[in-house]
């Protein structure tokens, strides 16, 4: 080991595993290094690469560290924090008295601790007075929160900790690809497995999830509602669903079966290209398994109809009797580091804190008591985050934007066109510990800490309250978050309402305006997260244990009861014509974050995965001539990307695949299609239609 001193337990910075990490100073080299924390009970020790690697970043020499002000030649310039934060203050105000509040948007962050989720939030109602605040949450779990909402009530990802996953019979993964995404959770799938538990998984590739499955189904690209609604279908044709628990438990089956009785499996399998024995063999395991669960991942969810294909896996396991049952049930694997707690308190244009809404009268009045407002000052609800980013500009309005932890000019679908968006801003915002694709259109730059410099809580993909300790110094000049947040509220006249002197602070009040809400946090304390690894909510109370799992006894609804919803199979925004006859999906490596913001700055992470590749069958490559390596330039009716191609008999040879952390012509969202779903507004990142334009030898690449 190289570490020295004694090293600080907190968690990693990425995604929504949230393992268990120690922080040490490095014995070799000036920084800092971070190895797994065999104590904590998710991670059990085990990180991913990116965990092993994420204490390369708090001493990178491109840190920012003072803030940053366009200059009248164009260039970002260093200023004091007063000048940047006066600048931001009268920009905002004058954009206030010119065009209202609505012209300033907030965007902020599934990275965010709960703290800073909050405290954004307040600030967009009560100190800027805007509608228009929402988060990078609604490209990422939105349509599962929505389904959970609708189904059971309450939005939890998991209802039970990622140790039931091992008591599993029968597990099915639909568009996870968790091997890659979340890597220690695969040693209690391996535990399940070993313990002769069986797994299936949906994909439309064979990925390294998949490979582990006893049944892989290979679905096209948008079908997932129709592989549902046929599962369904096989399940009550062959008895296999459970009527006392239909009865004792659910509303609305009747609806819902009538719904599913198109879905006859020949049918289906021509819909989701997955045969019909694999059909009956999913239905069999999953209905004769005294303990099964059905998981989604952003496959399903990232659609234009993810909402209704959560909806229809949610029908199965409730008309299979399963969700409540020990180690049984529906979950969503959510995914940014408190992707789970910044869905919860307000940074959603439509809600307010502990899962409340803004268009509810008694929970603005709950939440205006605990601001010291008045009800009526409270804004309505705004536009979500697509629609906010289209919205940028003289044209749809928005005229200023403050960005807290994300890299939209990359993340957002149709990037072409945000990135004009961006452009056309009179004053753009981005706080950040790194200059990103989004910050070079930036009025101002303000650096902030990083995770390991500050505290604070998080919620796991369990639902587990989770406590980021600090563990290094920050550098000279950057201040955190919930500062630069006082620091403007001071200088629009309400500093009174954003008088926190620490995370700590904000977090006593975020407990009080959680209290009595859906997720209710008013019971958890930061000495009970040490002792308790960790808090479940909802816990109200000091006195209570917490709630790690849901759903045993009932349902959120007010009746108890969980809900069928007959959901209808539906194209997607756009499907493969004579003109762009291809399938294109997106998704994750292995090695690299989002983004990749953060991961591309880490050299071992960018020398394992340098370039983003296209993904195709040897078939597909043969029709165009193209082999490993190849540059293939991608058209859509949005853009046009560049990628060398990674041939593979591991994805369908209708489709085209492309992981999206880098920006440039390899930039992956140049292509996609922003058709939002109904309900969540979740844009359509799972399925676009494209063409290959040309293919060039390998090495010609500009990305
Ligand atoms: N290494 C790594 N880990 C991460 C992240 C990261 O960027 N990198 N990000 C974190 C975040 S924010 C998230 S949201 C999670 C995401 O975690 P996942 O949901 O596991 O990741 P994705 O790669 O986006 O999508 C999963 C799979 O969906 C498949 N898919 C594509 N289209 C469809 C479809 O129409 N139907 C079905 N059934 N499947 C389809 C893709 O082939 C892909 O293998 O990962 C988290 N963990
Ligand atoms: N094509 C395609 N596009 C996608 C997806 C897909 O599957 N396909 N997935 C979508 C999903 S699920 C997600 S979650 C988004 C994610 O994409 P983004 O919203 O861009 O998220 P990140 O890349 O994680 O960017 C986080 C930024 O916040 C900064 N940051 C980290 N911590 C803090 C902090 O505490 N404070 C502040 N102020 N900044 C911080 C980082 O340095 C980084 O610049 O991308 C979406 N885009
Ligand atoms: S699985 Fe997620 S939380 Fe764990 S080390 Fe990897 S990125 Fe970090
Ligand atoms: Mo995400």
């Amino acid at each position: 080991m190289e570490s020295v001193a004694s090293p600080t337990k907190t968690h990693c910075p990425y995604c929504a595993f949230q393992c268990g990490i120690e922080v040490s100073e490095s014995s070799t080299t000036v920084g800092w290094v971070a190895t797994g924390d065999a104590d904590f009970p998710v991670n059990n020790g085990q990180l991913c690469i990116k965990g092993w690697t994420s204490a390369n970043l708090l001493t990178h020499p491109e840190r920012l560290t003072k803030p940053l002000l366009r200059t009248k030649s164009g260039r970002l310039a260093p200023v004091g924090w007063d000048e940047a934060l006066d600048f931001v203050a009268a920009g905002i105000q004058t954009l206030r008295q010119r065009h209202g509040v609505e012209a300033m948007g907030l965007f902020g962050s599934g990275v965010l601790t709960n703290e800073k989720a909050y405290l954004l939030g307040k600030f967009a109602r009560v100190a800027v007075g805007t509608p228009n605040i929402d988060y990078n949450g609604r490209f990422c779990m939105s349509s599962a929160a929505a389904a959970g909402n609708k189904a059971f009530g309450i939005d939890r990802g998991l209802p039970f900790p990622v140790s039931d996953i091992e008591k599993a019979e029968v597990i099915l993964l639909v568009g996870a690809n968790s091997a890659d995404t979340l890597p220690p959770i695969m040693q209690w799938f391996d535990r399940q497995k070993a313990a002769g538990g069986r797994l299936i998984v949906a994909d439309p590739r064979r990925t390294s999830t998949a490979r582990r499955a006893d049944l892989h189904l290979p679905v096209t690209p948008g079908t997932d509602l129709a592989l549902a609604n046929g599962l369904m279908f096989i399940a009550i044709e062959e008895k296999l669903i459970d009527p006392a628990y239909i009865e004792a438990r659910t509303n609305g089956f009747e609806a819902m079966r009538r719904a599913v009785l198109a879905y006859e499996p020949a049918y289906v399998e021509r819909l989701t290209g997955v045969r019909e024995s694999a059909l009956r063999q999913t239905v069999r395991w999953l209905a004769g398994a005294t303990s099964a669960m059905i998981l989604t991942g952003r496959g399903p969810e990232q659609q234009s109809k993810g909402v209704d294909s959560v909806l229809g896996f949610v029908n199965l396991m409730l008309a299979l009797g399963k969700i409540g049952r020990p180690a049984s049930g529906f979950g969503t694997l959510t995914g940014q580091g408190n992707g789970q707690g910044g869905r919860e308190h307000g940074q959603k244009a439509d809600q307010l804190p502990g899962y409340r809404l803004i268009e509810v009268d008694a929970h603005r009045e709950i939440i205006a008591k605990v601001w010291g407002v008045d009800p009526k000052t409270l804004p309505r609800k705004g536009k979500s985050a697509y629609e906010l980013l289209d919205s940028l500009g003289p044209v749809g309005g928005i005229r200023g934007l403050l960005v807290m932890g994300s890299n939209v000019a990359v993340a957002s679908p149709h990037s072409g066109r945000i990135i004009d968006r961006l452009k056309s801003l009179e004053m753009l915002v981005v706080c950040d510990a790194f200059p990103n694709e989004t910050s070079e259109h930036a009025h101002v730059v303000l650096p902030v800490y990083q995770w390991a410099e500050e505290e604070g809580t998080l919620t796991n993909l369990e639902g587990r309250v989770i406590r980021r300790r600090i563990a290094a110094p920050a550098p000279e000049g950057v201040r955190g978050d919930i500062d630069i947040l006082r620091g403007l509220a001071e200088r629009l006249g309400c500093g009174d309402k954003f008088a926190f002197d620490s995370p700590r602070d904000v977090f006593e009040e975020f407990r009080r305006a959680t209290a009595g809400g859906t997720a209710d946090y008013a019971g958890i304390t930061y000495e009970r997260i040490d002792t308790e690894d960790g808090v479940f909510w909802p816990c109200p109370a000091e006195d209570h244990p917490g709630t790690p799992r849901l759903f045993a006894e009932r349902f959120a609804h007010p009746d108890g009861r969980a809900k069928f919803h007959a959901v209808e199979h539906r194209p997607a925004g756009e499907e493969p014509d004579g003109e762009y006859p291809l399938y294109y999906t997106t998704g994750r490596y292995k090695e690299h974050y989002n983004s990749g913001a953060q991961t591309r700055l880490v050299g071992e992470l960018t020398a394992a995965k340098p370039r983003p590749l296209a993904q195709i069958h040897p078939r597909l490559a043969s029709r165009f001539g193209a082999t490993a390596g190849s540059v293939l330039v991608l058209e859509s009716r949005r853009g046009r990307a560049e990628f060398a191609a990674e041939v593979t008999t591991d994805i369908r040879p209708d489709t085209v695949f492309v992981p999206f952390h880098w920006g440039g012509s390899g930039a992956a969202n140049l292509l996609t299609n922003p058709s939002l779903d109904p309900t969540s507004r979740m844009p359509e990142y799972k399925v676009a239609a494209v063409r290959i334009s040309e293919v060039r030898p390998a090495g010609e690449v500009s990305a």
